[in-house]
């Protein structure tokens, strides 16, 4: 059985101050869930978000962070930082960490490897362009990046991991992918994992999808078979709109 995981991505946006109340006010409205509950937020907040959330079911991830342990990398951010102030989650190859500051595959890769040493759970994102949707590349893509993305990971590492499907044309612009068209994407996305392994270690992996999901159309996303969660940016962003993701 995987556990679905509904997982809110805040990117650049929210307050020190209004991420702490944005925690106080979900705590007591999400504790009745069966789903895993994740917020992932920039970093100068983490350390208050993990305090704010405390005594609580709700997880607290960061939106990236470097591969290396430490070291002259201005400006970066570590595994072993993260890790200090309990941080539960880690976003990896996010396509706007992809398209703006050169994350590759290969340096999804050497983080997705750092994450499982430090034990800090990550999420791989995955995901085509519209240009690649049209020219029907979209499963060669996601079966590129996720074979970059694996590379050299253990099997038995590998259900601790978890993917999101995130079209690049559905982020933020308010279209949604279908949920039958994401739903064939994480299933070919699940046959590339069981290629890679098998089919029992495929089973276990949790696949969200990720692009404008929101409260009206969490429901029939979530119904899919091989859908386990979703990775919500704008809708996560409101305290009420975020518990009704997470009680779709
Ligand atoms: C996709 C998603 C969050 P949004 O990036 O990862 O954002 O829900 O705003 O499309």
């Amino acid at each position: 059985m995987r556990i679905p995981i509904i997982a809110g991505n805040w990117k650049m946006n929210m307050t020190i101050k209004e991420g702490i109340e944005f925690i106080g006010k979900i705590k007591p409205s999400v504790k009745g869930t069966d789903v895993e509950v994740l917020i992932c937020a920039p970093y100068v907040m983490l350390k208050d978000l993990v305090e704010a959330a405390k005594g609580s079911n709700v997880k607290i991830g960061a939106e990236n962070m470097h591969y290396e342990e430490k070291g002259a990398f201005t400006g970066e951010i570590s595994p072993l930082m993260l890790k200090e102030i309990d941080v539960d989650y880690v976003i990896l190859g996010h396509s706007e960490r992809r398209q703006y500051y050169n994350e590759t595959d290969e340096t999804v890769n050497k983080k997705l490897v750092k994450a499982l040493e430090f034990k800090i759970s990550p999420i791989v994102c995955v995901g085509e362009t519209l240009d690649q949707r049209e020219g029907d590349l979209t499963k060669d893509v996601c079966k590129v990046q996720i074979e970059g993305a694996f590379n050299n990971i253990n099997q038995d590492d590998v259900e601790k991991i978890v993917i999101a499907y995130e079209p690049i044309w559905a982020i933020g612009t308010g279209k949604t992918a279908t949920s039958e068209e994401a739903n064939e994407v994480i299933m070919y996305i699940r046959n590339v994992i069981k290629g890679l392994y098998d089919e029992e270690t495929s089973e276990k992996v949790r696949i969200q999808y990720g692009g404008s999901v929101k409260p009206s159309n969490v429901e029939e996303i979530m119904n899919e078979s091989d859908i386990d969660g979703a990775l919500v940016g704008g809708a996560s962003l409101k305290a009420d709109s975020f518990v009704e993701l997470v009680n779709f």
